[in-house]
């Protein structure tokens, strides 16, 4: 997602300082915008090779040392199925280079592993502002980058129907209290992601382009390289049958 635009300035005192600002940076004389956050919820409605699906959770970890790690330099990965609501939510976690897999337990790749997708986050936060505060309570969401529920066809909007000017908890808050199981069964996943925007004079007065978002990439869900398979070169009326050579 590219965030770009206007951004929300104010007037301040022409002399003031950026060390008078608690909440927000000068951009120009005069003139201030406040810190803020982009927050956007993806609701993935996976199908990995059928409707019943897990979802794991993949940390990179150092080993401990010992005859298995001679040189200390050792790192392996653990996994850790989620079995119901409440173990589904999560945070992103860059040091363990913490990845998410949607997987078909039913259904084995070409290794004998289960099929799955790969949800590989971005450096993205969570909700800055406090607990207790109206806006947190409305997007509640946005506390965890990592939600999954059972499939229901009326979730759909992950801070509820009606968040503005609502007294909150709607949406996955409100799902997810009954912890319902989500192993091996046709699932949803949530993800929160999005950046915290701390303007800058570069951004005034209008906005450059930032980027956030996510990736999602099949992990042995094909046997080997998928974009191998590409069609031989085409033949072109001019080049008496051969494959054209250029450029
Ligand atoms: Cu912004």
């Amino acid at each position: 997602m590219k965030l770009t635009g206007i951004i929300q300035s104010m007037g301040v005192p022409v002399d003031a300082r950026q060390a008078d600002l608690g909440n927000a940076n000068l951009v120009s004389p005069g003139v201030a915008a406040a810190h803020h956050q982009h927050l956007f919820c993806l609701r993935l409605d996976m199908c990995v090779d059928g409707p019943a699906n897990s979802v794991a959770e993949v940390d990179v970890v150092p080993d401990e040392p010992g005859p298995a790690n001679p040189e200390h330099n050792g790192f392996h990965t653990e996994s850790t199925v989620f079995r119901t609501e409440h173990e589904a939510q999560r945070v992103v976690d860059a040091a363990r280079s913490r990845t998410w897999r949607i997987f078909n337990p039913s259904v084995r790749n070409g290794v004998g592993e289960p099929v799955s997708y790969k949800l590989l986050p971005a450096a993205t936060p969570t909700m800055l502002a406090r607990p207790e505060s109206r806006v947190h309570e409305r997007a509640a969401f946005a506390s965890k980058n990592l939600w999954v529920t059972p499939y229901a066809p009326d979730e759909i909007h992950a801070a509820g129907r009606y968040p503005n000017q609502s007294g909150g908890g709607g949406g996955l808050p409100a799902w997810t209290a009954r912890d319902r199981p989500i192993e091996n069964t046709d699932l949803v996943v949530w993800h929160a992601f999005g950046l915290t925007h701390i303007v800058r004079p570069e951004d005034w007065p209008v906005m450059p382009v930032e980027s956030t978002g996510f990736w999602l990439v099949p992990f042995g869900f094909f046997d080997r390289n998928p974009a191998l398979d590409v069609p031989a070169p085409p033949t072109h009326c001019d080049s008496g049958g051969r494959a054209p050579v250029g450029p």
